[in-house]
Protein backbone atom coordinates (compact mmCIF):
# COMPACT_ATOMS: atom_id res chain seq x y z
CA UNK A 1 0.00 0.00 0.00
CA UNK A 2 1.27 3.58 -0.99
CA UNK A 3 0.29 6.47 0.12
CA UNK A 4 1.59 10.13 -1.35
CA UNK A 5 0.77 13.12 1.05
CA UNK A 6 0.44 16.28 -1.63
CA UNK A 7 -0.82 20.19 -1.61
CA UNK A 8 -2.85 21.30 -4.25
CA UNK A 9 -0.43 23.98 -6.01
CA UNK A 10 2.90 22.51 -5.37
CA UNK A 11 4.79 21.73 -8.17
CA UNK A 12 7.32 18.82 -6.65
CA UNK A 13 3.85 17.12 -6.28
CA UNK A 14 3.15 17.58 -9.72
CA UNK A 15 6.01 16.79 -10.72
CA UNK A 16 5.76 13.08 -8.82
CA UNK A 17 2.39 12.28 -10.15
CA UNK A 18 3.39 12.99 -13.43
CA UNK A 19 6.03 10.32 -12.99
CA UNK A 20 2.78 8.28 -10.86
CA UNK A 21 0.40 8.46 -14.45
CA UNK A 22 3.67 7.41 -16.53
CA UNK A 23 4.11 4.16 -14.29
CA UNK A 24 0.20 3.75 -14.67
CA UNK A 25 0.75 3.57 -10.94
CA UNK A 26 -2.41 5.52 -9.77
CA UNK A 27 -4.62 2.52 -9.14
CA UNK A 28 -1.78 1.35 -6.39
CA UNK A 29 -1.11 4.98 -4.72
CA UNK A 30 -3.61 6.88 -2.25
CA UNK A 31 -3.55 10.44 -2.31
CA UNK A 32 -4.15 12.27 0.87
CA UNK A 33 -4.13 16.29 0.45
CA UNK A 34 -3.07 18.49 3.44
CA UNK A 35 -6.24 20.58 2.48
CA UNK A 36 -8.20 17.66 4.46
CA UNK A 37 -9.06 17.49 7.58
CA UNK A 38 -6.34 15.92 9.99
CA UNK A 39 -3.94 15.49 7.05
CA UNK A 40 -1.11 17.62 8.03
CA UNK A 41 -1.47 16.22 12.31
CA UNK A 42 -1.36 12.60 10.16
CA UNK A 43 1.97 13.92 7.86
CA UNK A 44 3.45 15.04 10.94
CA UNK A 45 3.05 11.77 12.99
CA UNK A 46 4.20 9.62 9.85
CA UNK A 47 7.25 12.27 8.72
CA UNK A 48 7.61 14.38 11.28
CA UNK A 49 8.20 17.88 8.93
CA UNK A 50 5.82 19.74 7.17
CA UNK A 51 6.67 19.23 3.75
CA UNK A 52 5.08 17.55 0.54
CA UNK A 53 5.68 15.62 -1.41
CA UNK A 54 5.46 12.50 1.20
CA UNK A 55 5.84 9.02 0.56
CA UNK A 56 4.79 6.19 2.45
CA UNK A 57 5.16 2.60 1.26
CA UNK A 58 3.48 0.71 4.21
CA UNK A 59 4.68 -2.79 2.69
CA UNK A 60 8.24 -1.97 2.49
CA UNK A 61 8.32 -0.12 5.98
CA UNK A 62 9.76 3.02 3.79
CA UNK A 63 8.83 6.68 3.92
CA UNK A 64 10.65 9.80 2.22
CA UNK A 65 10.47 13.21 1.43
CA UNK A 66 12.41 14.61 -1.86
CA UNK A 67 10.21 14.60 -4.91
CA UNK A 68 13.22 13.45 -6.47
CA UNK A 69 13.92 10.18 -3.83
CA UNK A 70 10.41 9.74 -4.30
CA UNK A 71 10.78 9.16 -8.35
CA UNK A 72 13.84 7.47 -8.24
CA UNK A 73 12.36 4.77 -5.67
CA UNK A 74 8.96 4.65 -7.61
CA UNK A 75 10.61 3.75 -11.04
CA UNK A 76 12.97 1.47 -9.21
CA UNK A 77 10.36 -0.47 -7.36
CA UNK A 78 7.89 0.05 -8.85
CA UNK A 79 8.24 0.01 -12.97
CA UNK A 80 6.30 -2.00 -14.88
N1 LIG B 1 13.05 19.60 -2.14
C1 LIG B 1 11.67 19.28 -1.90
C2 LIG B 1 10.85 20.56 -1.86
C3 LIG B 1 9.43 20.32 -1.39
C4 LIG B 1 8.71 21.61 -1.06
O1 LIG B 1 9.31 22.70 -1.01
N2 LIG B 1 7.43 21.48 -0.80
C5 LIG B 1 6.64 22.62 -0.38
C6 LIG B 1 5.33 22.69 -1.16
S1 LIG B 1 5.60 22.94 -2.89
C7 LIG B 1 6.26 22.46 1.07
O2 LIG B 1 5.93 21.38 1.50
N3 LIG B 1 6.31 23.56 1.84
C8 LIG B 1 5.86 23.54 3.22
C9 LIG B 1 4.40 23.77 3.32
O3 LIG B 1 3.74 23.95 2.29
O4 LIG B 1 3.91 23.78 4.45
C10 LIG B 1 11.17 18.30 -2.95
O5 LIG B 1 11.74 18.28 -4.06
O6 LIG B 1 10.25 17.53 -2.67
Amino acid sequence: MLTLYVKTGCPFCAKVKNVIAELELEDKIEEKNLADDGMLEELLEKGGQQMVPFLVDADRDVSMYESADIIAYLKEHYAA
